[in-house]
């Protein structure tokens, strides 16, 4: 195959959008409120007009998290997403305005010494937010790089406090026909959900995101509340999260539910493992027009290869 020799991934990060271009919208946002947001929602996609933890965006960025590569302009990354709630396109943006995030509850159960319902501003209140520049891998072989704010999974998993004989997380999105039509599809087994394992889930990579580009998450990205585990294909990382069960055996997920033999439990990234139907070799670069090599983990082996020893003879990345 004949790849460009124009390598993008190989760009300083100074190239990546500056954090002040962030800081001057937000102000703009800020400044005028609701009138401004709802104008701008045919650009960005919808935020609560009103949100009422606003004024936490952008958080300062963790610079342990950066990228070689540059950053995706959020007019490429707002306007192609995968949201299949509203809709199996890749423009689900104006769909998306419907789904409403306030109020909003994010319900903890399982094995847990507490089961307990947050509600989501509390939620994001008592968290520590910080901005991680991330890759992202999506099983369809397009990549993109984003700035994500948010907050490790392990400190809610910390909150949580799991009970003895509690293995994996399961996650799951909202279930509301009426908000999201493509809920009323009987061709897939609503609510998506997804899962990791507790080790998968303390790893620092694990990241929950209630924001992106400097503001609270638009309703495409999965608003108010979404996973970023940027290791795996992007699947795993299940949006408008609504529940997060402990449980003890291994959760069944909405892609493996799906097509088992295509869309498995651990989707790890790795170029010389195929897609059934096409090569995971390369990927495009959401807004350019340019291929790259796909990296093993994407580029996190060094993170969390350790997490899969012994696991060899699973399928680790399907
Ligand atoms: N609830 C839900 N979560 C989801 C999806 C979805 O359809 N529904 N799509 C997944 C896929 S395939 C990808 S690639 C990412 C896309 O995230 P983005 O739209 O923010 O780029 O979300 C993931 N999370
Ligand atoms: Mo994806």
């Amino acid at each position: 195959m004949h790849i460009r020799r124009n390598r993008a991934w190989e760009m300083p990060e100074h190239l990546a959008t500056p954090e002040s271009v962030f800081l001057d919208r937000r102000r703009l946002l800020g400044g005028a409120a609701g009138l401004a947001a709802a104008s701008l929602i045919g650009i960005e996609g919808a935020q609560a007009a009103s949100d009422p933890t606003a004024d936490l965006y952008p958080a300062k960025r963790n610079e342990a998290y950066t990228l070689d590569r540059p950053l995706t302009p959020e007019k490429f990354s707002a306007d192609y997403n995968n949201f299949y709630e509203y809709g199996t396109s890749k423009s689900v943006l104006p769909a998306a305005n419907a789904l409403k995030t306030r109020p909003w509850t994010v319900a903890i159960d399982g094995l847990v010494e507490k089961p307990m319902t947050l509600g989501i501003d509390d939620l994001i209140r008592k968290m520590p937010l910080e901005e991680r520049l991330y890759r992202h891998r999506c099983v369809e072989a397009w990549s993109m790089s984003v700035p994500w704010t948010g907050f490790p999974l392990s400190k809610l998993v910390a909150l949580a406090k799991p009970a003895a004989g509690a293995k994996y997380i399961q996650m799951q999105t909202f279930l509301d026909r009426a908000m999201a039509p493509g809920q009323k599809s009987f061709l897939y087994p609503w609510p998506y959900t997804e899962g990791l394992t507790l080790e998968e889930a303390a790893n620092d990579l694990a990241f929950v995101a209630t924001g992106v580009y400097g503001k609270p998450l638009a309703n495409q990205f999965g608003a108010p509340i979404r996973l970023v585990v940027p290791w795996k294909y992007g699947f795993k990382s299940v949006k408008s999260i609504t529940k997060i069960s402990f449980v003890a055996e291994r959760p069944k997920t909405f892609w493996e539910g799906l097509q088992a033999a295509e869309y498995g439990f651990w989707a790890n990234v790795n170029p010389a493992v195929s897609h059934p139907r096409w090569s995971q070799a390369t990927e495009r670069v959401l807004g350019t027009d340019q291929r790259v090599p796909t990296l093993i983990y994407n580029g996190y082996g060094e993170q969390v290869a350790g997490l899969y020893k012994g696991l060899e003879k699973e399928r680790l990345f399907v």
